[in-house]
């Protein structure tokens, strides 16, 4: 690190009032769920399924190096948790499931898990958990707890149940609440007659999935819209409004993912809104690019807004900060470690900002104060203050970073 630049750094943000120290104590305290699914594709390793996603999202592209098995993701994980500041969690998929067994998903139990419980306490990591209602022949409909089938719903209750099971375990093995985010993929190509029924049949299988009460110390249920997905693009039953009322009404959290909304919504707006509505908010931190892509995240105008509004709004102390990108294109981790990384520099940027001086400017109506001093402040030397924190928790930055995520990538290029 450099002293001097570090130094200079603390002095320029004193000038605004901003004390970097507590800002740096405020992004070392903040946790992100780093997703698993970037480091195979969504694939998982359920034995017999070998194409990814299904349900209209897709990894596409065929960079090498691709996890195949648990301990390959898990090895690549401790590089990429190894280079990005701070302690995290891991978001699993039920798909992700680590046994010789082939138990079905509706038969799934702690135990074909467990290995990850060891692997986390080892590696001081917590776990969050999903069921995985896609790429499953009683999915290929796109219509899963929506079913007009009602042997097939209850599948996906049993499965849903199970997931919360085992989550609920997870919270309680690593002594934090495990968040289990429930994403279908119902919905219609073309226009449904009975739009109203579908929701009624997902209503009716959330409630019976969501029936049994953990501590939530140990399980917090989360529930995620869509706008549209590939195959669904008339009607999505788990619409934005019927979760947003679902997760009023029956007291869950609320997933917001930023592809799932039109192109133009504002998702960081949508914070203090529904914020008012529900305890507390999980977030998929995801770049859509025309539709819900999942583009790698970057430190863009859109991310910025989020950490903005999360700090701004005293959000941290209520939203599960969940990443949800995939790209097959780039090495998996170095998509990891920037992603998460760009993350963390955004919400560095919020906490470094004199949000009392801005505050003020706004509450007199003196906007022109608050547009002079919020583009003065886009020439701090924030990238001083985020080296200085990577050094401090041990991990490169630079061409240093670059030349770490290049050796690895090279150390994996020959899985194909
Ligand atoms: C899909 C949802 C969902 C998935 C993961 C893999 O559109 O965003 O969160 O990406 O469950
Ligand atoms: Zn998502």
């Amino acid at each position: 690190m450099n002293e001097q630049r570090f130094a200079a750094a603390v002095d320029a943000f004193a000038d605004w009032g901003v004390n970097v120290e507590a800002a740096l104590d405020r992004l070392a305290g903040i946790s992100i769920s780093v997703h698993c699914w970037q480091g195979d594709d969504v694939v998982g390793f359920e034995k017999g399924v070998t194409a990814g996603s299904g349900g209209g999202i897709q990894a596409t592209g065929n960079f090498p190096g691709r996890a195949r098995t648990p301990d390959e993701l898990r090895k690549d994980l401790e590089f990429a948790y190894g280079n990005i500041p701070g302690k995290h969690r891991l978001n699993l998929h039920a798909s992700y499931l680590d046994t010789l067994e082939t138990p079905a998903r509706d038969a799934l139990e702690y135990d074909h898990f467990s290995s990850w419980v060891d692997w986390a306490k080892d590696n001081g990591l917590r776990l969050d958990f999903n069921p995985t209602f896609f790429a499953h022949p009683l999915a290929d409909d796109n219509l899963t707890l929506s079913h007009p089938n009602k042997d097939i719903r209850d599948f996906w209750v049993r499965h849903g149940e199970r997931c919360r099971d085992i989550g609920a375990r997870f919270g309680r093995e690593l002594g934090s609440p495990c968040v289990d985010n429930i994403w279908v993929p119902d919905g219609y190509k073309d226009t449904p007659v009975g739009r109203m029924a579908a929701r009624e049949r997902l209503e009716d299988s959330l409630d019976r999935m969501l029936t049994t009460r953990y501590d939530p110390a140990h399980l917090l249920d989360a529930v995620e819209s869509k706008l549209f997905g590939i195959g669904v693009e008339a009607c999505t039953v788990g619409s934005h409004e019927f979760y947003l009322g679902y997760a009023i009404r029956k007291g869950t959290l609320l997933c917001l993912d930023m592809g799932h909304f039109h192109p133009t919504e504002n998702i960081a707006d949508k914070l203090s809104a529904v914020s008012l509505s529900v305890g507390e908010i999980l977030l998929h931190v995801s770049r859509p690019m025309r539709w819900d892509s999942d583009h790698v995240i970057l430190l863009n105008d859109d991310i910025q807004a989020m950490a903005n509004e999360l700090v701004f709004g005293d959000l941290l102390g209520r939203t599960h900060i969940g990443l949800d990108f995939f790209d097959a294109t780039i090495s998996r981790t170095a998509a990891w470690v920037v992603g998460t990384r760009n993350m963390q520099k955004a919400l560095l940027r919020a906490l470094l900002q004199p949000i009392d001086m801005l505050r003020t400017a706004e509450d007199a109506l003196n906007y022109s104060d608050r547009f002079v001093v919020t583009e003065e402040l886009k020439d701090l030397p924030y990238g001083d203050v985020w080296e200085a924190f990577c050094d401090r928790q041990g991990v490169p930055t630079g061409k240093t970073l670059l030349s770490d995520l290049n050796t690895y990538q090279a150390s994996v290029a020959h899985r194909g």
